[in-house]
């Protein structure tokens, strides 16, 4: 089976992991420019600075016969502290680098958010507060007027991994451990926050599209009999896909997401969130016009039943086999038998993203078209002493059984548009910095100079076949 004529095969980025130039042309802050130089690790300055590069990155895309790329705008570079003066330097830069993507036959398909919303916005209780939630939409309404080079746009990056980032595991600023209640109640506003962008968008009767991207893992039981597992399965699916999917696809939450919600937060001894009548009347008004959904697919979980206290270890480092994840009233993630991972312990499993899609389709019949807006996985790669290509099979291994699964969800009937890998060049990592590299172009990061990997040459031949190319070069 081939991929249809005007699928999408593009590469992602996002403006933060990307750009560099954090404090030029008189970007805002954001909540990361403090809480990096806290850690020390490492500096998001200059990452592979697309704020500069972008033209040779977007003629490599072009060379590689790609013709999509997923970026995001920077906030804080059109309003710096998240509302009030534009900063006209930042628009300017984003105009010009659109015109470059057009040039170079690469449609831009652009985020408005992607975890980086203004230091402003986050100190005064970021998505938790209400008037950020107006802030964000009158920020989208100025970039649809603004731009109406884009043809399609993305709201907001994996609602689900900000919040449980930024209040249960801690390891996105503001650095909150184990509060549930404002991880569902930060969700919420983010789906409202895309809600508002999504009909503000339709209400300017403008003529491109518009989604969301969801970070969606599929939850399977550790032990498929037993029913423990199973309903600790079913909380950890409500907290990471479902609370969201049923708030930005279908519009409402469904009795069954509110009752698993209630149950966790109940666990961790919270009061249940406020969401209120009018604000699901505006989360169906954009679930019924959405145009497409895009679907970031890394891994699976494997859910056990757990009954004691929240543990997270966060494996930031590559250092295999250091996860720890359990979580007060939902359950603890372990490793099924014979299940290959990363060094980042995350489960090679590409039966997940089939099942994750047969699931929009059946549970989500709203959703439509669906384009993979990320997908990849993250190595430690070095430039070889000899000069030589970098040889990353295992990079070619895992985007070739993902499209496999890609091509059997079209054949069942998903309306899969395109696919984005993560990463077009290589880029730092939020939580694990430069190591973890995702790319199809290496980025030496001292020299900034550009590198295609053989995984390049290989997505380039499929771009050609429209099928998935033999992984070894010899057959
Ligand atoms: C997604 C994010 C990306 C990117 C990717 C890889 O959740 O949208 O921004 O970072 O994951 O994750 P990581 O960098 O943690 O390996």
């Amino acid at each position: 089976m081939r991929f249809p004529d005007d699928f999408i095969f593009g590469g992602a980025t996002a403006a933060y992991q990307a750009e560099g130039a954090t404090k030029e042309d008189g970007k805002g802050r954001v909540p990361w420019d403090s809480f990096l130089e806290e850690q020390g690790r490492f500096s998001p300055d200059p990452a592979c600075d697309f704020y500069h590069l972008y033209p040779e990155d977007l003629k490599l895309a072009h060379d590689f016969h790609l013709n999509g790329i997923r970026l995001s705008i920077a906030w804080s570079r059109i309003f710096p502290t998240g509302a009030g003066a534009v900063e006209p330097r930042g628009v300017r830069f984003y105009h010009e680098m659109f015109a470059e993507c057009q040039k170079q036959g690469v449609e831009p398909f652009v985020t408005l958010n992607h975890f980086d919303p203004p230091e402003a916005v986050q100190n005064d209780d970021g998505w938790l507060n209400p008037e950020n939630v107006r802030k964000f939409e009158d920020y989208a309404r100025f970039c649809f007027e603004e731009f109406p080079e884009i043809r399609y746009w993305i709201t907001i990056n994996e609602p689900t991994s900000m919040s449980g980032q930024q209040y249960i595991s801690g390891t996105f600023p503001p650095g909150e451990k184990n509060n549930f209640f404002k991880a569902f109640q930060a969700e919420h506003a983010m789906n409202l926050a895309h809600a508002r962008a999504v009909n503000a968008y339709k209400e300017m009767g403008l003529p491109g599209e518009i989604g969301v991207v969801h970070a969606l893992q599929t939850v399977y039981p550790y032990d498929p009999d037993d029913a423990g597992d199973q309903h600790a399965a079913a909380l950890l699916d409500a907290l990471e896909d479902r609370f969201y999917l049923d708030g930005t696809l279908e519009g409402s939450y469904s009795d069954e997401t509110l009752s698993l919600v209630s149950e966790i937060l109940e666990a961790n001894d919270s009061p249940m969130i406020d969401i209120t009548d009018d604000e699901v009347a505006i989360l169906t008004k954009a679930a019924d016009q959405m145009d497409f959904v895009g679907v970031n697919y890394y891994f699976s979980k494997f859910e056990k039943e757990y009954h004691g206290p929240s543990e997270v270890i966060h494996n930031g480092t590559g250092a295999k086999g250091s996860s720890v994840c359990r979580l007060q009233g939902v359950g603890e993630e372990r490793m099924r038998d014979g299940i290959e991972t990363t060094d980042w312990d995350w489960a090679i499993y590409p039966q997940g993203l089939y099942d994750q899609l047969m699931r929009i389709k059946r549970d989500y019949p709203k959703a439509g078209k669906v384009y993979i807006t990320e997908n990849g996985i993250g190595l430690k790669e070095s430039l070889p002493a000899d000069g030589s290509m970098i040889r990353d099979q295992k990079r070619i291994d895992y985007v070739s059984l993902h499209m496999a699964e890609v091509l059997r969800a079209i054949e069942s009937g998903v309306d899969v548009r395109g696919y984005f890998i993560w990463s077009l060049q290589d880029m730092f990592s939020w939580t694990n910095g430069y190591s973890k590299r995702y790319g199809l172009f290496f980025v030496d990061f001292e020299t900034q100079e550009r590198h295609p990997k053989q995984s390049a040459y290989w997505f380039k031949r499929m771009i050609d076949t429209k099928e998935i190319p033999p992984t070894k070069e010899e057959s």
